[in-house]
């Protein structure tokens, strides 16, 4: 139920907590954890150099990538917001190598979280949209500091997914396997508010995301589909198609929820032997999951993401996700050539 003044995210959290009868509302609290942590990330990314936090934190990450002053500081917010709320057992981050334990005598909760605290921030510098990508799982039970092989959970176990995209609003995008909503934050008031509910992919799209400065390192079937598309209407697909590439994954599965679209990090023979480029648990598993949520695919190119059984805590896949039946024709040109 929303009133004139428009249902909040805190509402929203609480109404559905209510539709579940055993509902402790122990998720609506990790939930405004995770709020609250995006609040100041988006606070902090908006001030940029305002407060001197642009540019490089001089380190590397467990990727061997080149750590930015934003990337550290997103991550300390998340890590410190969630272990002090009482509601996880362990956290697990892009900018941390290992699975954070919390402290002996912190209180323990019955959820992990493992998240990308800043993605796309290759951009921050240069002012282009970037965001929080977040998972959440099941702590094992009776486990008081869960390992890495305790977050080795497919994409289907997941308990919720979303996503903080700052960009000219800051929007958060959740699911909890009951469909997808996006809630747009009002400064003004500090709350975030319920602008897209129940959001649906378009079936089809006229406009595909891939870095096509790799196009010399992919394979057969993404050769085949991207040749194809830039044929157009002289080609076998009979249409003409649209171009994106922002470099932020955060920014390109917005566009996607909220128009339509196909979005590709396929392995390439530059980038085969690490598996991909995009991380499984904290970048493909909880987009896939929103993904499918919103009536869309999300598949490696022969499988389906969320399907996948994890390896490593910082294990690398192939991406490719979006309108249905656009995923689909690529899904097929893996499948049955
Ligand atoms: P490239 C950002 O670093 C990221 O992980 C995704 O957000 C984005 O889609 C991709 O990498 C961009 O990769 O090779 O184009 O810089």
């Amino acid at each position: 139920m929303s009133s004139s003044l428009g249902t909040s995210l805190t509402h929203y959290l609480i109404e559905e907590q209510q539709k579940h009868a055993g509902a402790t509302g122990e998720f609506t609290l990790l939930m405004n954890d995770i709020v609250s942590a995006c609040k100041v990330i988006s606070s902090y990314v908006n001030k940029g150099n305002l407060i001197g936090i642009l540019g490089s934190a001089e380190t590397e990450n467990v990727q061997g990538e080149t750590q930015k002053k934003l990337d550290v500081i997103s991550n300390d917010v998340f890590t410190h917001t969630l272990m002090r709320g009482g509601q996880v057992a362990a956290l697990a981050s892009e900018e941390m190598d290992e699975v954070h334990n919390l402290p002996d005598h912190f209180v323990r909760g019955k959820y992990m979280v493992v998240y990308d605290p800043l993605d796309g921030s290759s951009n921050i510098d240069v002012n282009v949209t970037v965001g929080t990508i977040f998972s959440v799982l099941r702590a094992p039970e009776g486990v008081k500091d869960p390992s890495e092989a305790d977050f080795l959970q497919p994409g289907t176990a997941q308990v919720a997914a979303g996503y903080c995209i700052y960009g000219p609003s800051t929007i958060m995008v959740l699911t909890t396997g009951q469909g997808v909503n996006g809630f747009t934050l009002d400064k003004d008031v500090g709350e975030f508010m319920l602008t897209h509910p129940n959001i649906t992919i378009p079936e089809d799209t006229k406009e595909f995301a891939i870095n096509m400065s790799n196009q010399r390192f992919w394979d057969a079937p993404v050769q085949r589909y991207i040749d194809e598309c830039l044929k157009g209407k002289e080609g076998p697909r009979a249409r003409d198609f649209n171009m994106r590439w922002v470099a932020s994954m955060v920014a390109e599965v917005h566009r996607i929820l909220t128009r339509g679209g196909i979005f590709m990090y396929p392995i390439d023979s530059k980038i085969r032997d690490k598996g991909g480029k995009l991380r499984l648990m904290y970048e493909a598993n909880p987009m896939a999951m929103i993904v499918e949520q919103a009536g869309g695919l999300a598949i490696t190119g022969p499988e389906r993401i969320m399907s996948i059984k994890p390896s490593k805590l910082h294990q690398r896949v192939p991406v490719i996700l979006g309108s249905k039946n656009e995923v689909q024709i690529v899904w097929d040109y893996h499948t049955k050539g």
